[in-house]
């Protein structure tokens, strides 16, 4: 950790005179109620079981969890709540296969790309493969540019390894391929931060498939024929058909509260899409709902506003909820917001903590981040449970906040993490509500009350108020 011990105390201390005797954090923390993370985690179960077994976007499934949210936020008068609607231009897919060498491949369309993507195509050409150039590390992200992939299908190896807005491998889309297959450890959606997203797009219109991935293991396979020499012939069959999906954040801000300084918590609320998405995030969902049923007792007075947000569209649609939200603020909207928590997959895994500082991974989130994580961290420590430090794969909605795109803010948050040994039911049918650990859902629920009591009494003692210098950020590399 960088935050030396005298700021530690300094935080402490700052804690200590805002409130001396009144309400403390524990009291905040003991209006936490276990039923209702309980209660929350199977109402969004349940409205998985009446939709197919999801609850993913522009789905049925997605659109009941809204009117879930919106049913359990009304009737409050400690808040105000409303929706954010967009629509995105999205696209079915209705044939995708493709065949090498006369064999046939799994193959999927990435689902953040399928966007507005439409297409009617039938293509035989040679494949090639394009090498992680050397040294091929993530300080120098470049594929081999020297591979001639005129007319050619392009197979390459997806490393995943950026920081959100800073080194995101860099593809040479100029050239003149008819499209580019992906392979990495699974099916999982290409973790491709929103920049290089953005530039490729304007780019793909050049190319008659932008890009596809396949399993590891055929990526493998296929990658190594092509070195051994062998000449493989592959035929891409991909035909869409527009579709408009038509989408609603809910928000829910306090009207207590400094408007001019607002505390952002969110979630996504849709599942993937196979998935009832009770761990992934039905749990960061009902997080939230936990934090506004404590508050809506009205015992807790925040000095700065509190604002809860359940986005739609997850890191499968890269994050499009949260994006379109922030896109959609004034200047001075964007500018009241002092920081933005994030929680995604909390009922289960590790008590995760985003490393705000950068320690752990080397990324590390605008200044204030590391105050943030080390308010969670010692909030942990504190209770004698082990923490482990997170990193910022731009695959969540935090990412809405540390892009020079959208907005830069402090960020900070909870992860269990969606590995095999933290959730071997990610993004599956079982991620049901068995798959979710409530006592671990609440110890992660408290850990947020109390950051957040912490952050909405005393921001200003705790995270210097520096207005946002877009310069500066760009000099320290955002
Ligand atoms: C975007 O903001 C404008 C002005 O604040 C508002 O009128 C409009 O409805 C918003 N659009 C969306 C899609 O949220
Ligand atoms: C590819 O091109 C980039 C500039 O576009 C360059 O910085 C990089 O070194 C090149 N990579 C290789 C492997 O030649
Ligand atoms: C549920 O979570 C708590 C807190 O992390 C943990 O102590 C307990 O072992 C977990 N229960 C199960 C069945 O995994
Ligand atoms: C923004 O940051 C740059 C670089 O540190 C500095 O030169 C400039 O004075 C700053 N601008 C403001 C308005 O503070
Ligand atoms: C449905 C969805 O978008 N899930 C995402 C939840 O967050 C984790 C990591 O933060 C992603 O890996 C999931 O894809």
């Amino acid at each position: 950790m960088k935050v030396s011990r005298s700021t530690a105390i300094l935080l402490c201390a700052a804690v200590a005179s805002a409130h001396p005797t009144s309400f403390t954090s524990e009291k905040f923390q003991s209006l936490i109620s276990h039923e209702s993370l309980l209660s929350d985690l199977k109402a969004f179960d349940q409205i998985a079981s009446n939709n197919n077994g999801n609850r993913a976007f522009g789905k049925p499934g997605s659109v009941a969890s809204v009117n879930y949210v919106k049913s359990r936020l009304e009737k409050s008068s400690r808040f105000k709540s409303w929706t954010h609607k967009f629509e995105t231009a999205s696209s079915n897919i209705e044939l995708l296969s493709i065949t090498i060498n006369g064999k046939s491949y799994e193959i999927r369309m990435p689902l953040g790309w399928a966007g507005g993507e439409v297409r009617d195509l039938d293509i035989t050409a040679p494949l090639a493969v394009l090498d992680w150039g050397s040294p091929g590390t993530c300080e120098h992200p470049y594929y081999n540019n020297n591979t001639d992939t005129t007319g050619k299908i392009v197979l390459m190896r997806w490393v995943n390894c950026h920081n959100p807005g800073r080194h995101s491998p860099h593809v040479d889309m100029s050239s003149s391929a008819l499209g580019y297959i992906f392979y990495k450890d699974n099916y999982e959606p290409l973790g491709v931060s929103k920049r290089s997203m953005i530039s490729n797009m304007v780019k793909r219109e050049q190319h008659p498939f932008s890009f596809m991935s396949m399993s590891r293991a055929d990526g493998l396979e296929l990658t190594s024929r092509l070195h051994a020499g062998e000449e493989l012939i592959a035929r891409v069959q991909f035909k869409t058909s527009p579709i408009k999906i038509e989408s609603q954040n809910v928000i829910a801000e306090t009207k207590a509260g400094d408007p001019n300084k607002v505390i952002l918590l969110g979630a996504h609320l849709d599942s993937g899409a196979n998935s009832p998405g009770i761990n992934d995030n039905a749990s960061g969902a009902a997080l939230l709902l936990a934090l506004f049923d404590a508050i809506n007792q009205g015992k807790f007075r925040p000095k700065n506003k509190i604002r809860f947000a359940w986005w739609a569209g997850g890191q499968e649609f890269l994050n499009l909820g949260s994006a379109n939200y922030v896109l959609n603020l004034s200047k001075k909207e964007t500018d009241d917001i002092l920081l933005y928590l994030n929680f995604d997959m909390v009922s289960r895994g590790n008590f995760g903590v985003y490393d705000g500082d950068g320690s752990r991974y080397g990324y590390y989130g605008y200044p204030g981040s590391e105050i943030i994580e080390k308010l969670f961290e010692d909030y942990f420590t504190s209770m004698g449970l082990p923490v482990r430090p997170v990193h910022w794969h731009g695959d969540s909605d935090y990412y809405s906040f540390m892009s020079p795109d959208l907005a830069i803010k402090p960020v900070g948050g909870l992860h269990g993490g969606d590995g095999l040994l933290e959730d071997a039911c990610w993004q599956q049918t079982c991620d049901n509500l068995a798959n979710a650990n409530v006592t671990h859902l609440e110890i992660n629920t408290k850990a947020a009350a109390h950051a957040l009591y912490v952050l909405s009494q005393t921001y200003k003692e705790v995270i210097p108020l520096v207005p946002y210098n877009h310069t500066a950020a760009q000099m320290a590399g955002y």
